[in-house]
């Protein structure tokens, strides 16, 4: 079948809009004009479904009030920390954690350590897709991670304790994660708090976990320290290390922050949230 003499005809058969008069004056043979029929008929399928998932993404998001994060739900008048439905990709719906309360509200968790009922020991696809009970203990997802981080300034927020209650902080103005081509690179400045500053030496530096070493030793800092982060060579923060449960003789394979607690202590619980500073 000749491409342009077809097309001719699709036009044809478009324009004039008459199947007997068309076909017949725009000189196109019945075999033509059948596989024109199954070709219109094709795209047409193509269309209405198209305009169908539209459709239907249009008036799910409607209904349900998808909000990107919780900066945006906070503009609505919302006002209490849990769990909220999101969609950060603007095709999805993801259940995240909100906190309304620290410094204001309007923050998206994406990690938590409370007591140690989730093993964090595991490999790059799951730490890709997120895992854990977002009621409890999680580590949201690095692709969500990095569609939150990129599209405007958000800047991070971790709170730590220790099990004698004694609590801290470390704020940074930006924070963004790159994409999964370069490993989920961590970017990150501007340093407030009183826990001291245990990401800035990660700055620039890719994530590693078990089965993806991507650090600056020739061994895996994801395996010696038993956890997933945007190790060096290898870390002075390690938030999803092992659950060892405060004061330990193990050298910092727990969860730890260096500078606030150095490498013999693994903390009681710890929390990772974003908050947008572009205004919505
Ligand atoms: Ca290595």
């Amino acid at each position: 079948m000749n491409v342009t003499k077809l097309n001719h005809c699709l036009f044809y058969f478009l324009l004039v809009c008459n199947l007997e008069n068309g076909i017949s004056e725009s000189g196109c043979s019945n075999k033509q004009n059948k596989e024109l029929l199954s070709r219109l008929s094709s795209k047409l399928t193509y269309i209405a479904a198209e305009i169908q998932e539209t459709y239907s993404l249009l008036k799910n998001m409607s209904i349900s009030g998808l909000q990107r994060d919780y900066l945006a739900l906070l503009k609505t008048g919302s006002t209490q920390s849990g769990v909220y439905n999101v969609s950060v990709t603007g095709t999805d719906t993801t259940s995240v954690w909100c906190d309304m309360e620290t410094d204001g509200g309007g923050w998206t968790v994406f990690q938590r350590r409370i007591d140690g009922a989730t093993d964090f020991y595991k490999g790059w696809e799951e730490y890709r897709n997120g895992f854990g009970d977002v009621n409890h203990e999680f580590w949201l997802g690095n692709d969500k991670l990095h569609a939150l981080t990129s599209a405007d300034n958000t800047e991070l927020r971790v709170d730590i304790e220790d099990f004698e209650n004694n609590t801290a902080y470390a704020q940074y103005q930006q924070f963004a994660i790159w994409n999964i081509m370069v490993n989920y690179r961590l970017n990150i400045s501007g340093y407030s708090g009183n826990a001291g500053d245990s990401l800035k030496r990660h700055n620039g530096y890719p994530f590693s976990t078990i089965d993806k070493d991507k650090d600056n030793i020739i061994g895996n800092c994801a395996v010696l320290y038993h956890g997933a982060w945007w190790y060096e060579k290898c870390h002075v923060s390690n938030l999803n290390g092992l659950y060892l449960s405060g004061r330990t003789s193990i050298y910092a394979k727990g969860i730890t922050w260096h500078s606030w607690k150095g490498y013999y202590y693994s903390l009681k619980s710890t929390k990772m949230m974003i908050r947008r500073l572009t205004k919505t």
